[in-house]
């Protein structure tokens, strides 16, 4: 009855029993496995079964004897023996090479590259690479600061930049935008003067920036700028001119000198012209008196 419960139980069983250890001369990963199995055998056991049997007079006595017999038992035995596998933690490719690296926990933004060992893609971290590195908190030679703004994305960030830069081609730098080159933000009525980040306008000589920074009016140097002029000062758009009062005349463009009425033909005495600061008076010869209008000579 022991025979039936060992067949049963014993059903071959291939049990590996060891870690696989590299062996030299093998290819990459590979191991030399040692397999243990275990299997049924029998074999057939003989005794001597003794029994009793009626004997003597008229049988009346019993004898024993014994007679040779036999069961089957089985038994279990554990053999070894080895094979070639890719170690523990490498599996076969394509290609039967024991290149492939085994992560028992998925790599998720990785590659598996040794056994559970994920080599994340830049931007990921863990041994997983399922967090997030947040780039614009890490100071790394491996990770361009930005110039201005840092945001940080999944997997990655970008930078950006204050008003009046543009990001350069390298997607780190911030250029200063030359708003003066472009129409479309050169608002400017006269100049325009580009700054870092930004632009200011102004205006020619004789024009003064309105409060809106971007309009010139005129300046109005008579007003604001004192004696600019000896003595007359005339406004004008963008400009002002001076002049002089009766009996002066300009020198250069701002400077009144006497003039000279007498020497220049300007006057209309009738007799004799004296010059006077701004003035000139007339006055007659000998014999001869002046009339009531300052001018004429009349004889006495
Ligand atoms: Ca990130
Ligand atoms: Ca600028
Ligand atoms: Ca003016």
């Amino acid at each position: 009855m022991n025979s039936l419960l060992q067949i049963a139980v014993c059903v071959t069983l291939v049990l590996c029993i060891a870690e696989p250890v590299a062996v030299s001369g093998y290819r990459v990963n590979e191991c030399n496995k040692r397999f243990s199995y275990v299997s049924t055998k029998s074999r057939t056991v003989y005794y001597t079964e003794r029994y009793t049997y009626k004997c003597g007079t008229w049988g009346w006595s019993r004898c024993s004897g014994g007679r040779r017999a036999s069961y089957t038992q089985y038994y279990l035995v554990t053999q070894y023996s080895t094979r070639v596998e890719c170690c523990s933690g490498w599996r076969r490719d394509r290609y039967g090479r024991c290149l492939m690296a085994i992560c028992y926990a998925s790599c998720v933004h990785g590659t598996c590259v040794r056994p559970n060992y994920c080599s994340c893609r830049p931007g990921y971290t863990g041994s997983r690479c399922n967090k997030d590195i947040n780039e614009c908190m890490v100071q790394s030679n491996s990770v361009l600061q930005c110039d201005h703004i840092c945001i940080n994305t999944i997997g990655s960030y970008r930078c950006e930049c204050n008003s009046g830069y543009l990001l350069d081609a390298n997607r780190h730098t911030c250029n200063d935008v030359d708003e003066c080159s472009m129409t479309r933000t050169n608002n400017c009525h006269q100049r325009c003067h580009n700054t870092a980040g930004s632009f200011r306008c102004d205006c020619y000589n004789g024009y003064t920036l309105d409060p809106n920074g971007l309009e010139c009016g005129d300046y109005n140097e008579c007003k604001y700028d004192g004696m600019v002029c000896d003595q007359l000062c005339m406004n004008e758009r963008g400009s002002f001119s001076c002049g002089c009062e009766q009996g002066y005349e300009l020198r250069g463009t701002r400077q009144c000198i006497d003039l000279n009425e007498c020497t220049t033909g300007r006057h209309d005495c009738d007799q004799i012209c004296t010059n006077g600061n701004g003035t000139f008076i007339c006055s007659c010869f000998e014999g001869y008196e002046l009339g009531m209008n300052g001018k004429t000579c009349f004889g006495k």
